[in-house]
């Protein structure tokens, strides 16, 4: 967007904006671009006559009914009156721009008449009738927010839609099916307040006009044949939107509010019912619409980018001018779309290659106070919205009593959204009729609130008495809709002990490993194409050098063992040649890798093309993708989740800049990746790379906080990985592009390691794949006087400290599940079956209170039995994660090496 635009929004300078638009008009080369770029923008420029008629005297008039329309257009919305409850109206600075004296007339020019030829249908028009008609425009029940932020085609586009009077006209069929959706949602609710007084149900009362505009949502969309719809929704009208939108039988939902309810989840603990998914095909004419409601914690706005995750990997799948058949539909309340972050790292996607998905619609549902706070107390901005006009999504601003208003928002949006691929904002401005929750009383801190509130009539009645009076429909057809809806909660009651709503299995998505790809001359020959750039590509110099020293590594003579780089590379080839299985890795700088050891793509020192040669190895080869991440980790790693969902045969990775990022995305890691099966039954085969390693970096890049995910760690919910050879990172990337467990997993990866002579397998070990889930240390087979189990980097200290010392040291590649055979085996293979008792250790780098140590003792004590007592040797408990300076960290390393070998 032009910043210039932005400028020019401030109108306080009218006489600036008088002679430069005289000048224009004179000649339009005169003024500077981005001025005759914003007159040309506005539709008066094109489609009126500035020419007073005779009536019409004062100099400047010509431009003054300009700026009254665009003034309008710019700033009606907020004298808009979207407001249903009565209360203190706010105010906004730019509201005086409407008043016709800043505009350059006075009340004596009201019936004075003006040229618009072209404008309103009529030639001229008085002052008093173009007030009157842009008012209905633009200050009625829905207002539009949209000039100065978005582009002059947008800008365009609204202005015809919201000008042309036939516009998103309200056909008796569109009113009859909102008034069914309104009714069908306040009876729903009405019945369950009914049947379950007291009980949390989040009603959607006060702003049920949501059904209405979701359902028209749908209709415009299927007609503009957008097919799939994934919605992502908080608790407010959660029930509504599956009762009455996705059809989930009511009878289901009634069951579940019954005391002695306990879904059938296959061994699983479930959620609460206001948070589960549902997924449901809906017939609209001869098509059908895929209608999907994704699961959510109560993490408000979690769900954001999780949704788009689901929405890009389904249009991953589509050619290109299908992709915005695939539509996100984002519900937010007014407290949480003004106060989650994580809903501006969301909206940041809207134009990333790795993230868009072709614009989505949302709905802010404002209620006008969220739990007990009112905007005072939440909101800097002058709307809950104010987020959209960052991104250029225009904000259709709906009285959520107006149901022409709520239909002609939500028609308008889809045709933006369509036409536009931008984000499109619907705010519904009602009330909530009830407490946060129904056990709730809302008078304790919103008593004035609450006066109005309580005066307030259902809004299907109102509609029913607006459509009666238009003779639309008669009372008693009015009345029998009411009547056949709660025969519906009516007849689902009775049945309810009969719903069962059958849990889904996931196909089984296991790919078979074909062994006969480790054929070690059909990896290397991938291995080459992996280090090949087509002719004419400039490669810069020193890349040249990193790919010849990837080609020495697969080398034949077998003298450059192969790095961790290297190695990740081939297992990704493997997977996507041998394999099929198609790959998306995303993560801040991943292109390239934090620690420049990636490579995956290349670019042009002339051209700057990218090269990924990944994704050029051979025809018939599965996809790779790379992304460099936008700056975030909680939406990011949010979205991955989401298309790992929907990409069960295919590898989604995403990786964190520095492990301890991850823990700005803890709720996805909490609430989504590892509990997401146990409460949803989803099943996310998302892999997670985060760098660990103590280097004395300081406290903020050493851990990636390996004790917390083995916290998380049960019912076999993920996989956690701490490779300490770049063989045994090969097989764990590989054993997991094979998707045999359908679960996420975390593999905590090297940064000192990536490039460190020791770590580095040859390709014969690479390829043999046995370093997972132990590596037991072959070099004794008898006298051993002590054994130390330990992870990572830690290892190479140990090893070097060791020297000839009759000292066995065994690392755990995995940690969970935890390989408790494999290291029974290995103890025995070490010490045979004597009971005789030798010092065994645990080992590790970080202090005692994090890394694997909480973890593995009472696990590793089980196996070991009376054999030994278990010993931790390491750093002592800390607040902090390690030393801020590298010479605290090495002598602290020095001390407990020292120690490990002393210990008899
Ligand atoms: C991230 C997060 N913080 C706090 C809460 C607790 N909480 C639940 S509902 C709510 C108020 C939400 O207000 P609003 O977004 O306006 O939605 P409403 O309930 O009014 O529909 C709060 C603070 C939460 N669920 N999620």
């Amino acid at each position: 967007m032009d910043k210039k635009i932005l400028d020019f929004a401030n109108l306080s300078n009218l006489s600036l904006i008088e002679q430069m638009y005289t000048k224009y008009l004179e000649d339009s080369s005169s003024v500077d671009p981005s001025w005759s770029h914003f007159f040309e923008g506005i539709a008066f420029a094109q489609t009126l006559s500035h020419v007073p008629t005779e009536q019409t005297s004062s100099s400047g008039v010509e431009t003054s009914i300009a700026v009254l329309i665009d003034n309008y257009r710019r700033y009606g919305h907020f004298l808009a009156t979207t407001n249903p409850l009565d209360l203190e109206s706010k105010e906004h600075a730019y509201q005086e721009l409407l008043s016709i004296e800043k505009m350059g007339f006075s009340s004596a020019d009201l019936d004075k008449m003006y040229e618009v030829s072209g404008w309103s249908g009529e030639k001229e028009i008085s002052l008093q009738a173009c007030l009157d008609r842009l008012s209905r425009i633009y200050c009625g029940n829905l207002g539009v927010e949209f000039m100065g932020f978005t582009t002059p085609d947008i800008e365009q586009f609204i202005i015809e839609q919201m000008e042309e009077e036939s516009a998103g006209a309200f056909t008796r069929e569109e009113q009859v099916t909102a008034f069914s959706k309104l009714v069908d949602t306040e009876i729903f609710e009405e019945f369950l307040n009914k049947k379950y007084p007291g009980q949390k149900r989040f009603s959607i009362e006060g702003c049920s006009l949501l059904l209405p505009v979701l359902s028209q949502l749908l209709d415009t969309g299927n007609a503009l044949d957008v097919d799939t719809f994934i919605l992502g929704m908080a608790h407010r009208g959660r029930l509504s939107v599956l009762a009455n939108l996705l059809n989930k039988p009511c009878a289901a939902i009634f069951r579940e509010f019954d005391p002695d309810f306990i879904s059938d989840m296959q061994g699983r603990s479930g959620d609460v019912k206001y948070h589960m998914g549902y997924s449901t095909e809906i017939e609209k004419g001869q098509k059908k619409i895929q209608l999907e409601l994704c699961a959510n914690p109560s993490h408000l706005e979690s769900v954001d980018p999780v949704v788009l995750g689901r929405v890009r990997a389904r249009q991953d799948l589509l050619e290109e001018e299908k992709k915005s058949f695939v539509c996100a539909v984002l519900v937010h309340g007014d407290a949480s779309v003004a106060g989650q972050g994580v809903v501006y790292e969301t909206m940041q996607m809207v134009n990333l290659p790795g993230y868009e998905t072709r614009g989505s619609i949302h709905i802010v549902v404002n209620n006008q106070i969220g739990f007990t706070a009112t905007e005072k107390d939440t909101q800097s901005t002058y709307y809950a919205t104010d987020i959209a006009k960052a991104f250029s999504a225009p904000v259709l601003h709906v009285n959520g009593e107006d149901v022409e208003a709520g239909i002609r928002a939500a028609k308008l949006a889809m045709l933006i959204r369509q036409k536009f691929h931008i984000d499109v904002v619907i705010e519904i401005v009602g009330y909530r009729k009830y407490g946060h929750n129904e056990g709730d009383e809302p008078a304790f801190t919103q008593p004035v609130m609450y006066q109005s509130i309580r005066k307030k009539t259902n809004l299907r009645e109102v509609f029913a008495k607006q459509m009666v009076e238009a003779g639309v429909l008669s009372e008693s057809e009015a009345k029998a809709i009411e009547t056949q809806s709660e025969a519906r909660c009516e007849e689902s009651f009775k049945n309810k002990t009969q719903a069962v709503i059958s849990e889904k299995e996931e196909e089984k998505t296991l790919v078979e490993a074909n062994p006969s790809y480790m054929n070690a001359s059909a990896l290397r020959t991938l291995a080459k194409r992996v280090c090949t750039v087509p002719a004419d590509f400039d490669l810069h110099r020193k890349m040249r050098r990193v790919l010849d020293e990837r080609l020495a590594m697969v080398d034949e003579k077998g003298e450059k063992n192969i790095d961790w780089g290297m190695a990740e590379t081939l297992a990704f080839a493997a997977l996507l040649v041998f394999e099929k299985v198609p790959i998306r890795l995303s993560g801040q700088d991943s292109m390239r890798g934090t620690f420049a050891h990636r490579q995956a793509t290349f670019f042009d020192q002339t051209t700057n093309a990218p090269f990924t040669p990944l994704a050029h190895l051979e025809q018939g080869q599965a996809s790779f993708e790379v992304y460099n991440a936008l700056l975030s980790e909680y939406a990011a790693l949010g979205f991955e989740y989401g298309y790992s969902l929907e990409n069960q045969k295919g590898m989604t990775l995403w990786e964190a800049q520095f492990g301890d990022f991850a823990n700005s995305a803890q709720t996805i890691i909490d609430q989504y990746i590892v509990s997401g099966y146990q409460k949803w039954g989803e099943k996310a085969p998302l892999t997670l790379l985060l760098p660990h390693g103590y280097e004395g970096q300081g406290p903020e890049h050493s851990s990636a906080r390996i004790e917390r995910f083995l916290q998380l760690a049960a019912f076999d919910n993920i996989e956690v990985f701490v490779p300490s050879t770049s063989a045994s990172y090969f097989q764990a990337i590989f054993e997991r592009g094979l998707l045999k467990t359908g679960k996420p997993a975390v593999i905590f990866t090297p940064k000192a390691l990536l490039r460190f002579a020791p770590s580095l397998s040859s390709f014969e070990t690479v390829i043999e794949r046995k370093s997972l889930p132990v590596i037991c240390d072959e070099k004794f087979s008898s006298g051993v006087k002590k054994l130390i189990f330990c992870s990572g980097k830690v290892a190479y200290d140990l090893r070097e400290a060791r020297g000839d010392k009759k000292i066995a040291i065994v690392t755990l590649e995995r940690l969970y599940p935890f390989p408790k055979e494999e290291i029974a085996a290995c103890i025995e293979q070490i010490l045979g079956k004597k009971s005789s008792s030798i010092p065994v250790l645990w080992v590790q780098e970080e202090h005692q209170n994090m890394g694997c140590w909480e973890f593995v003792k009472p696990r590793l004590e089980e196996i070991i039995g009376k054999r030994a007592n278990l010993q931790y040797v390491g750093r002592a408990k800390s607040a902090s994660t390690s030393a801020g300076s590298k010479a605290l960290h090495l002598k602290e390393l020095n001390q407990f090496v020292k120690e490990a070998m002393d210990v008899l």
